[in-house]
């Protein structure tokens, strides 16, 4: 489908910033010039590392996220940073907050920042987040970071679509660490105890090396200037740069985006009349579900 509104992969591949922001909006939306550049663009990926840090609300993520900007721009890195934020209608204030917190790095063509909202993201936040990282690693970014709230089932997809994932904790949460167990432990590449230098930094680190041994626990406090060793800003940069997946651990990675994918597009063909009139159906006993499905996807 041509679309005059639509960049050509060879302004993306130049790094050209409003073409990579145009391509992003196609993609959020999940409009078909989105997937068509990504197919021209897929070859040229693969470069970038791509890390999920995701914690719960407060944490300190976006502070986080920025400090390691910062430390990677140090480092002469290009920096893309995907900030996904809950759908709930309350979280507006919590976009502009990191805006703002992100504007040290405003007017720094090498940093490219996006917010993604995923309220009525039809596809789901997963597949676009994962697209999203693929634009920014065809597009000559070194490093890309995702922040996600580790709450819903939508944020652990995308965290478990990262090739590195740092899980953010704080000292004192309490029992957070069993809400955790459920499902974004096992995800974990990294751990980062943020606000360490608050009282009970070691008691956490304690109880996380008893949970997950082999799971690396770095200390941060994200509001020291990054560059600096006290912040555990550069320590945690490195150790994400180290934990590039290997081949076996992308294709484990793959198998899930291709699940995902699939799911996707399946979904998409579902004919909604034809549903709601089979439920019906179903709903007054006059047919079985089995059959529906059966005559469907069979
Ligand atoms: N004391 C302390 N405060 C921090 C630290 N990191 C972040 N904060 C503060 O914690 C609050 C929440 O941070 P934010 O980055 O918005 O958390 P997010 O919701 O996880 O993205 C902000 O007021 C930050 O300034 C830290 O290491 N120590
Ligand atoms: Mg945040």
């Amino acid at each position: 489908m041509p679309d005059a509104t639509a960049p050509t992969a060879e302004s993306i591949l130049n790094g050209d910033p409003r073409a990579i922001a145009r391509a992003a909006t196609l993609i959020e939306n999940r409009h078909p010039c989105g997937e068509e550049l990504l197919r021209a663009l897929f070859p040229h990926t693969g470069r970038a590392l791509v890390a999920g840090l995701t914690g719960q609300p407060g944490a300190g993520k976006s502070t986080l996220v920025s400090a390691l900007a910062a430390e990677y721009r140090r480092r002469s890195l290009r920096v893309a940073i995907l900030a996904v934020d809950p759908s709930s209608p309350f979280s507006g204030g919590a976009i502009l907050g990191d805006r703002v917190r992100m504007m040290a790095h405003h007017g720094d063509p090498s940093v490219f920042i996006r917010s993604m909202a995923t309220r009525g993201n039809l596809g789901g936040l997963a597949p676009a987040t994962a697209d999203l990282a693929l634009l920014c690693d065809a597009a000559g970014f070194d490093v890309v970071l995702i922040e996600t709230v580790g709450v819903g089932q939508d944020e652990i997809d995308v965290a478990r679509l990262a090739g590195v994932t740092v899980v953010v904790l704080v000292p004192g949460m309490g029992d957070g660490i069993q809400a955790l167990k459920a499902g974004i432990l096992e995800t974990a590449t990294l751990f980062a105890i943020n606000k360490s230098e608050r009282p009970g930094a070691s008691d956490l680190a304690r109880e996380l090396h008893a949970e997950a041994p082999r799971i690396p626990i770095f200390h941060t406090i994200a509001t020291e200037p990054a560059a600096s060793d006290a912040s555990g800003v550069p320590a945690l940069a490195a150790a994400i740069l180290d934990a590039r997946p290997n081949a076996a651990r992308l294709a484990v990675l793959w198998r899930w985006r291709l699940r995902g994918m699939l799911l996707e597009r399946l979904a998409s063909r579902i004919d909604e009349a034809k549903l709601a009139a089979a439920a019906e159906q179903v709903a007054a006993g006059a047919r079985d579900p089995y059959s529906v499905v059966e005559e469907w996807a069979g």
